[in-house]
């Protein structure tokens, strides 16, 4: 062969090998390693309706794979879509058209107008935006709509798309806060939106947002918190131009994440799916080009035995509990409360509503992070209004739910109404 033909050779299993866009990812090396979170996943029997979809992504984006466990979570959002998919919101429907293309079933987003549908919805957020000045739900669900879109060849404008990211505070902020999980979905969907599109290739708001996700990177390599580090690598594998090489350690983020993993951190479903794509050095623009050749796997996990907490002589620990109204500034009741240790919050409100069920009484809605509080001393927080019960510890945001928080003796508990 001549040397030019070599040369094409070269040229060719290069562009085979790297196709297309060069990646900075790193992947967990020993697959070990992230098999209690595979097990998760994978027992997870009857998850919550929207887990599914994170979960067959999880699936269809590791380098094993379990073909049982998929076909039982794919049949499961088959029937979800049969029964209800009118009702549901933009980003649980962009999940399911995400899910359904990683596991090959375009075949079904077709038959039952998914992406028309997906339009019609996000052309609904978009309205809710220009007249409201926010979406119907949030701007991480508007992150899954156009990457969705942009994934599946939908239609939608992109210079619209640009100003919809466009750095806003509103857009971005939960409380004062940098939300890391929104601005990642955002660098994913306008990364993809940037490659479908080249030439209009809109990449001032990508820097800006590599930036505020990088502003968030804790000495540890966390960014912002556990449960948003798995989607924050996501976006800087696939906007490494956007940074330079030695502002971000993959690595040492990558090896934080997996000691988190013994702990139990990531012991429910939703988290677990949602970290996964990252250790296996994936993102969520891989899921057009997972390989659609059936193989037969079935993946044995040895369920690592799940660590029992030393069953020791209960012993209580004492907390204050506070329950503050800050949008009205009507309200600052607090209470103090003794629970047996290893307790979480949820624990502590119903103790408090056990002493005063008047002032201390509260309601909850289950999701796929467990129990969401939805009222507290009869007032109701409401998405209408845009306002929450924010949990809080010694005047920190908790980075869990009331039902994953554990507390700990002296905590300072706080339920804030607050706006979003
Ligand atoms: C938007 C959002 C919110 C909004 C939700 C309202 C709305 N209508 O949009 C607001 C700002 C109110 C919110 C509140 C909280 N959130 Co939040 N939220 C998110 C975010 C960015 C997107 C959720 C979403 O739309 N998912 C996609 C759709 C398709 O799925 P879905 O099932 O329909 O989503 C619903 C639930 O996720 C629910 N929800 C949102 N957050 C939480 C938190 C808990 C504990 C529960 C039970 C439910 C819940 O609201 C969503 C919309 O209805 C996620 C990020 C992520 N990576 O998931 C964090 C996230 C789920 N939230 C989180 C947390 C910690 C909270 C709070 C506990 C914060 C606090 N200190 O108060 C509170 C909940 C307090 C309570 N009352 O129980 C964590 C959960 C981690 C964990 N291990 O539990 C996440 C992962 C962010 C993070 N990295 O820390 N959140
Ligand atoms: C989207 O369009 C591209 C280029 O035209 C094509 O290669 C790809 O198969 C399409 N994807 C889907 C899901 O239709
Ligand atoms: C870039 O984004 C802005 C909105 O943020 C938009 O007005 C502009 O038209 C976009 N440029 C291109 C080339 O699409
Ligand atoms: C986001 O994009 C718009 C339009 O290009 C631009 O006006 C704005 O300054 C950008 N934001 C940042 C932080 O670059
Ligand atoms: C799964 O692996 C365990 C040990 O790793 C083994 O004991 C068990 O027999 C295996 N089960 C199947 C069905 O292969
Ligand atoms: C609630 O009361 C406590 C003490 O009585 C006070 O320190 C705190 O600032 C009050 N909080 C609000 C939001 O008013
Ligand atoms: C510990 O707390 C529980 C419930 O909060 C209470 O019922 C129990 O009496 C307490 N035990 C002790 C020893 O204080
Ligand atoms: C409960 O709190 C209310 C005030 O909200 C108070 O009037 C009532 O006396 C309290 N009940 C008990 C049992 O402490
Ligand atoms: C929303 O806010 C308005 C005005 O503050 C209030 O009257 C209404 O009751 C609130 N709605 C809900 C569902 O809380």
């Amino acid at each position: 062969m001549r040397a030019s033909q070599w040369l094409y050779l070269v040229g060719f299993l290069l562009f085979f090998l790297f196709p297309a866009h060069l990646c900075e990812t790193c992947a967990a090396k020993q697959q070990a390693s992230l098999a209690p979170l595979m097990s998760t996943v994978i027992k997870s029997k009857q998850p919550f309706p929207t887990v599914a979809p994170r979960i067959l992504i999880a699936l269809r984006l590791a380098r094993q794979q379990d073909r049982d466990a998929e076909t039982t979570f794919l049949n499961e959002i088959k029937q979800r879509i049969q029964q209800r998919h009118e009702t549901l919101t933009s980003g649980q429907l962009a999940l399911i058209i995400l899910a359904l293309t990683a596991a090959c079933q375009t075949q079904i987003v077709a038959d039952y107008n998914l992406v028309e549908n997906l339009e019609q919805k996000f052309q609904k957020e978009v309205d809710n935006i220009d007249t409201h000045g926010h979406p119907l739900t949030n701007y991480y669900q508007v992150g899954l709509d156009v990457l969705a879109l942009c994934l599946l060849n939908g239609t939608y404008s992109t210079s619209k798309i640009a100003e919809l990211f466009s750095q806003k505070q509103r857009t971005y902020y939960f409380g004062g806060q940098f939300s890391v999980d929104t601005g990642a979905l955002a660098v994913l969907a306008l990364t993809c939106v940037n490659r479908r599109n080249p030439d209009k290739k809109n990449e001032s708001n990508i820097s800006w947002l590599v930036k505020k996700i990088l502003d968030e990177k804790k000495t540890d390599g966390t960014i912002g918190n556990i449960y948003s580090t798995g989607e924050a690598m996501q976006a800087l594998f696939v906007s490494s131009e956007y940074y330079r090489k030695d502002s971000w350690d993959c690595d040492q983020t990558l090896q934080t994440v997996l000691s988190q993993i013994p702990q139990g951190r990531f012991r429910l479903p939703i988290a677990a799916a949602q970290v996964l794509p990252a250790l296996e050095g994936k993102t969520y623009l891989d899921i057009t080009r997972v390989s659609c050749r059936s193989s037969p796997g079935h993946l044995n996990i040895s369920t690592p035995k799940p660590v029992k907490p030393t069953s020791q002589p209960k012993e209580n620990i004492s907390v204050t509990y506070r329950v503050v109204d800050s949008i009205n500034d009507n309200i600052n009741d607090s209470t103090s409360i003794s629970v047996p240790k290893g307790s979480v919050f949820l624990k502590v409100m119903e103790a408090a509503q056990a002493k005063n069920h008047t002032m201390f009484r509260f309601t909850t809605e289950s999701s796929e992070w467990g129990a969401y509080i939805t009222s507290v001393g009869g007032i109701q927080a409401s998405n209408k209004n845009r306002t929450y019960w924010q949990l809080l510890s010694n005047n920190r945001p908790l980075s869990q739910g009331a039902e994953s928080f554990v507390v700990s003796n002296g905590d300072k508990l706080e339920v804030r109404l607050s706006q979003y």
